[in-house]
């Protein structure tokens, strides 16, 4: 076999990887053209690559690395559970521990009586499962047309045709033929962007209130489900106005409908508590789970589901349901260790107490910068919004997302991995940050707002909309 190491040039791991790698949500060939830059190694916040750069991770890879990488304690942990049970399933009637002590883990930490897990292999597989669960639950309460599930527009639940389609972005939408029937779509509670002259509040209520519009002009027999993110991540780390959440819940409530949190970017500690839903005042039905549930050591997600829900699924037959992967033993065994350590080290107090804190004084102070229009952060989750009027909070005269991704290039050039999704800028760093790295952070994303804000300038492009 060809040994292909972290010794080879870059120039030839990016031939490889452009001649027999495709990667996702990526143009390919533009990719080819300039080369993926290839990361090697990665230590608490920090990231190695193949040219040797040191690289501050202000995404936590995708949402997920919250311990930090390259924790040897949880590494030995999946040697261990390799060399005792590598494999087996959880259908046909058998069980191992690492499913069960991690199942019983998860419902101690979630609230409420969210009492039973579901595996999945990640954050997408959760929510197709969450679709059959809810359309399985109405079927056993004699009730098989209640299976619509309503999201909102730009949305994120993955990108299977389940996930994909509950989700809202317009993009996925546009391949493939999603969504898949019997999801619909409301308005979603971004203020800064679509509340023009209304206050945060009225137009949180505004866009809750779709939800009763939409169940009335169903028929309340049709409506399944509603499922949202606390806060959306992909959609561009999105606070939900304080009326928000309180009015979908009063609305699930009154019709009966069940409440599903995605808190697969929320979830383990990443608002500064365990769960996102607790942060924002959600007491769902079903919780999505993935990425933080393991620190991304290993891919492995879920369903936390309430007691009502999981008798009545579970008491009706077989539930023709599941993954080969579900439980996976050295997953699980992984996750199990995660939670370990977010609890023996205090790490979602950190958040609370220690990193939110000090991130959010020097995080708010950007909005001095000119081209930031609003800076906002719960937990260790953060957004910039880049606008070239303040006072209008206008968007761009370019096409949206050309400043986010100049702004995103400095940055990546500064290293400093910053996000952008159309022009915010955003952040979900490790939870372990620490101080002085939050200082590190901002150093670089303020030189990257400065040199992006300059060659805007030079280029004509501080106009708006
Ligand atoms: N729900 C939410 C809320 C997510 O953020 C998924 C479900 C799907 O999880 P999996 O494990 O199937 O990817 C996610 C994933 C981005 C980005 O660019 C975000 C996600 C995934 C990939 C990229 O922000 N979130």
């Amino acid at each position: 076999m060809t040994q292909i190491t972290n010794h080879m040039p870059t120039r030839e791991l990016q031939a490889l990887d452009a001649a027999h790698h495709m990667h996702p949500f990526t143009a390919d060939a533009e990719l080819a053209r300039k080369g993926a830059r290839i990361i090697t190694r990665g230590k608490g916040v920090y990231l190695t690559d193949s040219e040797g750069q040191q690289i501050l991770d202000g995404m936590a890879g995708l949402w997920c690395v919250n311990v930090g990488y390259g924790r040897k304690d949880i590494a030995e942990v999946a040697a261990r559970q390799m060399e005792e049970l590598c494999y087996y399933n959880t259908f046909f009637q058998t069980s191992h521990v690492p499913a069960i002590a991690l199942a019983a883990e998860i419902a101690k930490l979630a609230p409420g009586d969210l009492n039973h897990v579901f595996y999945a292999g990640s954050g997408s597989e959760a929510n197709d499962t969450n679709i059959r669960l809810v359309r399985r639950y109405w079927e056993v309460k004699g009730k098989p047309g209640k299976n619509i599930i309503i999201s909102r527009t730009n949305a994120y639940h993955g990108s299977t045709m389940g996930g994909g389609s509950l989700g809202g972005m317009a993009g996925i939408h546009a391949q493939g033929g999603l969504p898949i029937p019997n999801i619909v779509h409301i308005g979603q509670p971004y203020w800064y962007g679509e509340g023009k002259d209304m206050s945060a509040e009225e137009f949180g209520l505004l866009r809750a209130r779709e939800l009763e519009a939409k169940i009335e002009e169903l028929g309340v027999d049709r409506v399944a489900a509603f499922i949202g993110e606390p806060i959306q991540g992909a959609g561009g780390v999105i606070v939900p106005p304080a009326t928000y959440w309180p009015e979908i819940q009063r609305i699930c409530d009154k019709y009966g409908i069940l409440l599903i949190a995605d808190e697969v970017i929320t979830g383990f500690g990443r608002t500064g508590n365990w769960f996102g839903s607790q942060t924002l005042g959600i007491k769902p039905h079903i919780m999505t789970i993935a990425k933080g549930l393991s620190s991304g050591y290993a891919p492995i997600g879920g369903s936390i589901v309430c007691d009502d829900i999981a008798a009545t699924v579970g008491g009706a037959g077989d539930f023709n349901h599941g993954y080969t992967y579900c439980g996976h033993p050295v997953a699980a065994a992984v996750a199990l260790k995660n939670l370990q350590i977010l609890q023996e080290e205090k790490i979602v107090d950190h958040v609370r107490n220690v990193a939110h804190p000090y991130l959010m004084e020097r995080w708010k102070a950007l909005e001095d910068h000119p081209l930031v229009g609003e800076a906002s952060l719960v937990g260790l989750m953060g957004s910039i919004a880049l606008t070239p009027n303040k006072e209008t909070r206008a968007a761009f005269a370019s096409e949206a997302g050309t400043v986010g991704y100049r702004c995103r290039e400095r940055c990546f050039a500064n290293n400093l991995v910053m996000r952008h999704v159309g022009d915010r800028m955003i952040i979900s760093p490790p939870l372990v940050i620490t101080p002085s790295e939050i200082d590190v952070l901002i150093e670089r994303a303020t030189k990257s707002l400065d040199e992006c804000y300059a060659g805007l300038k030079s280029d004509g492009l501080l106009k708006a909309a």
